[in-house]
């Protein structure tokens, strides 16, 4: 049984401004051929299908045409909502399109009633676990406890009392949930209750796979617990990440080894972060590779230059973030404000505050200068 495990494809979002729908329709063209030449029993997507609840209309025409796609290839599909999906709007018609082998599962009731995909090697129940929100299903999950661990601990409780009553059937798990030992980037939604994100490793103990949703940096948790990871990247913090999809291979039997193989994903274009004063980023060799990446900019030169975004664009079309750390400037000043700025007149803090918020831009310290100095002659 060959199952392609992805998630987190946040459909319609955007990336600093940058419509990613084109890379995205492109990654849906990857995941069809990969169906395909791979031999594909079922394609798992572990929430968070569209970027809001609301998704635009061309987003939501690119997941129509994936799930046209996928159907035609004659795997099954199993998806999940994530926290970032609307339940209720991604679940529209799911009972209509079973039908087809796309098997949609948005609501708490169903997660313990698996889909079944026969095979040769027997059959295999995949029970579709969406994003629970702590405070929307605690009570119909029985929970006294308001967290995650809780409600995604009494939904395994049901998966497993389920899977209980089905002797040598495989099972695969999909969830949508930030599990203990994952390492999260900054593109993630926080889903915090009570200041705790995440449930323990073994809420997936005693299932053949778990395809986790949620972190978009794939990783491996266990030889059964993995996170895909989003198959583009959302933030500049994903910078080293290698975005993949994962073809997993169940064993022939309950219990025996999973193998996984990692598929590169096609990255739109790549990004990097880089630092520098504007003169060397202007002007030296070693930039050109990344000349038409998505860059994040960090200028270091001591005074602030002029126009630095006009100036970089010039070189690199695609910078997208711009900041400023100069050379000797202020560092971690861990002393309080109100240490900071005893004994020292309203006047002077003020123009600080400005000089800081500006940064040390020549015309503004000149004129400052001019001031203290009229202020000393007074
Ligand atoms: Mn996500």
């Amino acid at each position: 049984m060959r199952l392609l495990h992805t998630s987190d494809w946040h459909l319609g979002r955007s990336f600093h401004r940058e419509d990613l729908l084109s890379a995205q329709a492109q990654f849906v063209d990857f995941l069809v051929e990969t169906v395909r030449s791979e031999r594909v029993d079922a394609v798992v997507v572990s929430g968070d299908v569209y970027d809001r609840a609301l998704p635009a209309v061309d987003a939501v025409s690119v997941c129509d045409d994936a799930l046209r796609r996928l159907a035609s290839t004659g795997a099954r599909v199993v998806l999940i909502s994530g926290n970032h999906d609307s339940a209720r709007r991604l679940g529209f018609g799911s009972g209509l399109i079973d039908a087809a082998g796309i098997h949609l599962r948005t609501e708490v009731a169903s997660a313990h009633r698996p889909v079944l995909l026969e095979h040769g090697d027997g059959p295999v129940a995949v029970y579709a676990v969406p994003y629970l929100e702590p405070d929307a299903v605690g009570a119909e999950l029985g929970c006294d406890e308001r967290s995650h661990a809780a409600v995604l601990g009494a939904a395994m409780a049901r998966v497993r009392a389920d899977l209980a009553t089905r002797p040598g059937c495989r099972s695969v798990v999909l969830a949508h949930a930030f599990v203990v030992g994952g390492e999260a980037s900054e593109s993630e939604r926080d889903i915090s209750v009570g200041g705790v994100p995440s449930v323990p490793l073994a809420a997936f103990d005693g299932v053949d796979y778990a395809a986790l949703g949620h972190l978009h940096g794939a990783q491996r948790l266990s030889d059964r617990v993995r996170y895909s990871g989003s198959p583009l990247a959302f933030s500049f913090s994903e910078e080293h990440h290698t975005k993949q999809l994962l073809l997993v291979e169940l064993g022939a039997a309950p219990g025996a080894p999973v193998r996984v193989e990692t598929l590169p994903t096609p990255v739109g274009r790549p990004l990097a972060r880089v630092s520098g004063r504007l003169d060397e980023l202007l002007t030296e060799p070693r930039w050109a590779q990344v000349e038409t990446h998505y860059l994040q900019v960090t200028l270091t030169d001591p005074t602030r230059p002029r126009e630095p975004m006009e100036r970089l664009r010039r070189r690199f079309p695609h910078v997208l973030v711009l900041a400023f750390a100069p050379e000797g400037g202020p560092g971690n000043d861990a002393t309080s404000y109100t240490a900071r700025v005893r004994g020292r007149s309203d006047h002077d803090v003020t123009t600080d505050f400005v000089a800081h918020v500006r940064g040390p831009a020549e015309p503004l310290a000149a004129a400052l200068e001019g001031v203290r100095l009229a202020e000393a002659g007074r």
